[in-house]
């Protein structure tokens, strides 16, 4: 195990489990803090959990708290991410930052990555990867979870990303970047509520054996992130045109009210969800219980 930074606390089961060479699943907490409303915000954060025991793996969820990145969050501090009002939202560039002022944080996939990386975590899952945003030529809006897949050793399962983005340009952009994508039993890009985007991956397994292989080599070659997109079990699934009308409803709101930075994300799933109603809460619950479940398949495999 890496040496831990004075700004890590490992829980003592995710602790025991590192250095057991155990398989550890790290989650995120924008998801839970930014992503999802209470309390099916919390309900999910459990549910993941415990799918990923039940795969013989132990859950890592990654907030920070009082100057430190916890890793391995009690359901006392999950709570308090899903309900606090005053949560920062961290990504790479906001990490010092919120440890230093000591401030209340939700990881992205971004910042979960690299607090994750810190520790020595190589597998996590998420539900939806940040993109590149639908006009990101003139904006520039490309999220850091693209340049951090580029700079730490994670395997991250998630549903593809939700059309909010471009899914064509983030697929060239995580060309660019050399980092792998790979369609889980699917020969193309997962598009979250949606099976299938139809944009065609180079790269398709279908095997737990082949993810760990593929893993294996990828970090002996001391190469880093890797993406694994996995379609939302087919039940869960919703129909692509109403999606795509609360998708650019949302998109109008937000120039017409000027919402810009990083409050583009959270501002854009809140009014797709409130358009959908309860059926992209259920369905963005399911997706996320999937991703952990194959997320412990595939670090088992691995260790
Ligand atoms: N996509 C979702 N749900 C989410 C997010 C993305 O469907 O909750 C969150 C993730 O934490 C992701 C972050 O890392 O939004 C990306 O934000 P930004 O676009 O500002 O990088
Ligand atoms: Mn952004």
């Amino acid at each position: 195990m890496q040496q831990p930074s004075p700004y890590i606390t490992l829980s003592n089961e995710v602790q025991t489990a590192l250095h057991a060479l155990q398989p550890v699943v790290a989650l995120e907490s924008t998801v839970i803090a930014h992503g999802l409303p209470y309390p099916a915000n919390i309900e999910v954060a459990q549910a993941m959990e415990s799918t990923i025991r039940a795969e013989g793996a132990i859950p890592a969820t990654i907030g920070i708290h009082d100057g430190q990145i916890k890793i391995g969050l009690t359901l006392d501090e999950i709570t308090r991410l899903g309900t606090a009002q005053n949560v920062q939202k961290v990504s790479r560039r906001d990490l010092a930052i919120t440890l230093a002022t000591k401030q209340l944080g939700a990881t992205t996939v971004a910042g979960t990555m690299l607090c994750a990386s810190m520790a020595g975590i190589r597998f996590f899952a998420t539900g939806g990867i940040g993109g590149v945003h639908r006009g990101a030529e003139s904006t520039m809006d490309i999220s850091a979870d693209l340049t951090e897949l580029s700079r730490s050793p994670l395997l991250v399962v998630c549903a593809g990303a939700k059309s909010i983005l471009d899914l064509d340009l983030t697929l060239e952009y995580l060309e660019t970047q050399g980092v792998p994508v790979i369609g889980w039993q699917s020969d193309d890009f997962p598009a979250f509520y949606v099976r299938h985007s139809g944009r065609p991956l180079a790269h398709r397994a279908d095997y737990v054996d082949t993810i760990a292989a593929i893993a294996r080599v990828q970090w002996e070659c001391n190469l880093h992130g890797l993406i694994v997109g996995c379609p939302i079990p087919q039940q869960y699934a919703m129909d692509p045109a109403p999606l795509e009308a609360a998708t650019e409803e949302a998109l109008r709101l937000a120039r017409a009210q000027g919402i810009r930075g990083a409050a583009t994300t959270p501002f854009l799933l809140a009014h797709v969800a409130k358009v959908t109603a309860g059926e992209s809460v259920e369905s963005n619950k399911a997706l996320l219980i999937n991703n952990a479940l194959w997320a412990a398949r595939f670090a088992r495999a691995y260790y």
